[in-house]
């Protein structure tokens, strides 16, 4: 695999860019080597500076769901462009867009549009708080909720595969605020709610985590945190930043059957471009600014090229939610042939998969939380990674991320990747 120019680009990077790359998980330190600089991208591959063309299976983290340049989406875009790039004033697709998610998720009500999963999740933290008159949040290990202060507390991959599971410059006086408990321990939460009584503003977990590899929410997990949140006045919050439109035309929340009372997305609802959004009971959300008190702004809110694009790709699911039973079909075929392989050599790696999202955990024991996901023989990841890479196959750069399947893998290309997956665990299980 050629590897010179970006070798060449990341050296230039290194100069001006902290690290060399503007979000830690891209700098491949979880698993060696220099990052792959991206050209350009096609339906399921992705090109780099070097012309290696790589079967991807990160979809930019979960939003390239129908695979790369789309030509619906693309359409919506080459339309609006010729529109201006931005107005900072409100505009008929804005309307459209909160219309649509709140049409395909039932606990929305309404929503506000904003930039980024880390913007939708900081914004309804706060809401949390001016809703309620409290100030404490409780957030799951190994949950990761973007970069706000608030959530850089036993916060998931970026900050474990960097080696600082807590930044600096998150003031103590903001982490004292956050609480945290081991994800799927309802227990763990009954106490922290007890010991901080009318303290707790909200609850804010990923119902399927994405962030520590793919975690699933054990029976009664979800449910148990409604319970408390209804007893105890607390907002329950869903991250569905990467599951929102993933898991199903409503999330994960869609198929497992527990309503919260605000969500946060991003991701696919932008289509790739960068948008989030958050949303939830009327009476919560009628306390955003200007409707009430709870102050939160942006002149890109809103944009009209990422809400065409957006829009473009939330029409076509709602009209084609057929695309998640083939995506969950192809994703068990691909696991399906994966196991095999282990098992041919003697191998028994845990799989946690949901939908279109999986993770194949270097542990034969079971994971399902933070504490079982650092079980993980992340040396043999590592390996694996570079053998699947030169092999033509782009995974997530860490064992701590779940991977997203498009409907651009085909059977054909998934025994591809099945084949690379059989070669790669052969050769690194035979050094
Ligand atoms: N840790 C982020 C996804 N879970 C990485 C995002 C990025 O590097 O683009």
């Amino acid at each position: 695999m050629k590897n010179i120019n970006s070798s060449a680009l990341f050296s230039r990077a290194k100069e001006v860019i902290p690290g060399g790359v503007n979000s830690p998980v891209r700098a491949f330190r979880a698993v060696g080597g220099n990052p792959i600089f991206i050209k350009r991208a096609k339906g399921a591959y992705l090109f780099d500076e070097d012309d290696n063309q790589f079967i991807e299976l990160i979809n930019s983290w979960g939003p390239m769901i129908l695979g790369h340049a789309n030509e619906l989406i693309e359409k919506e875009v080459r339309d609006a462009l010729s529109n201006s790039l931005s107005f900072g004033a409100p505009s008929r697709k804005e309307v459209e867009m909160a219309e649509l998610i709140v049409s395909m998720v039932p606990s929305v009500e309404m929503v506000r549009m904003v930039n980024s999963g880390t913007e939708a999740t900081m914004s309804a933290i706060r809401v949390a708080r001016g809703y309620t008159g409290k100030e404490k949040i409780i957030k799951f290990e190994g949950c990761y909720h973007g970069h706000g202060d608030s959530f850089l507390i036993a916060a998931g991959s970026g900050a474990v595969t960097m080696g600082v599971p807590d930044s600096p410059g998150v003031p103590q006086g903001v982490a004292n605020d956050t609480l945290t408990a081991p994800y799927n321990d309802i227990n763990a939460v009954k106490t922290l709610v007890e010991n901080n009584k009318n303290k707790i503003a909200a609850i804010i977990v990923e119902p399927v985590a994405g962030n520590m590899g793919c975690v699933l929410p054990k029976p009664g997990f979800l449910e148990g945190l409604r319970k408390i949140c209804d007893e105890e006045n607390i907002v329950l919050i869903f991250d569905e930043v990467m599951s929102g439109f993933r898991l199903s035309i409503s999330g994960a929340q869609g198929i497992l059957g527990v309503k919260p009372d605000m969500t946060t997305m991003g991701k696919i609802i932008g289509g790739g471009m960068p948008v989030g959004a958050y949303g939830g009971k009327k009476e919560i959300m009628q306390k955003v600014s200007p409707a009430g008190p709870v102050y939160q702004a942006g002149t890109l809110s809103g944009n009209p090229i990422a809400m065409s694009a957006g829009l473009a790709i939330l029409k076509y699911l709602k009209g084609n939610p057929s695309v998640y039973t083939q995506l969950d079909k192809q994703t068990e075929y691909i696991i399906h042939g994966m196991r095999k392989a282990n098992n041919l050599l003697g191998l028994d790696y845990t799989f946690n998969h949901i939908g279109s999202m999986f993770t194949m955990f270097f542990t034969n024991t079971a994971v399902d939380d933070f504490e079982s996901a650092k079980k993980s023989d992340l040396k043999s990841f590592a390996s694996y990674f570079q053998a699947m890479l030169s092999k033509g196959v782009y995974l997530a750069p860490s064992q701590f991320e779940s991977l997203f399947i498009s409907t651009a893998i085909t059977t054909e290309l998934a025994d591809q990747i099945i084949h690379a997956h059989e070669e790669s665990m052969r050769e690194i299980h035979s050094k």
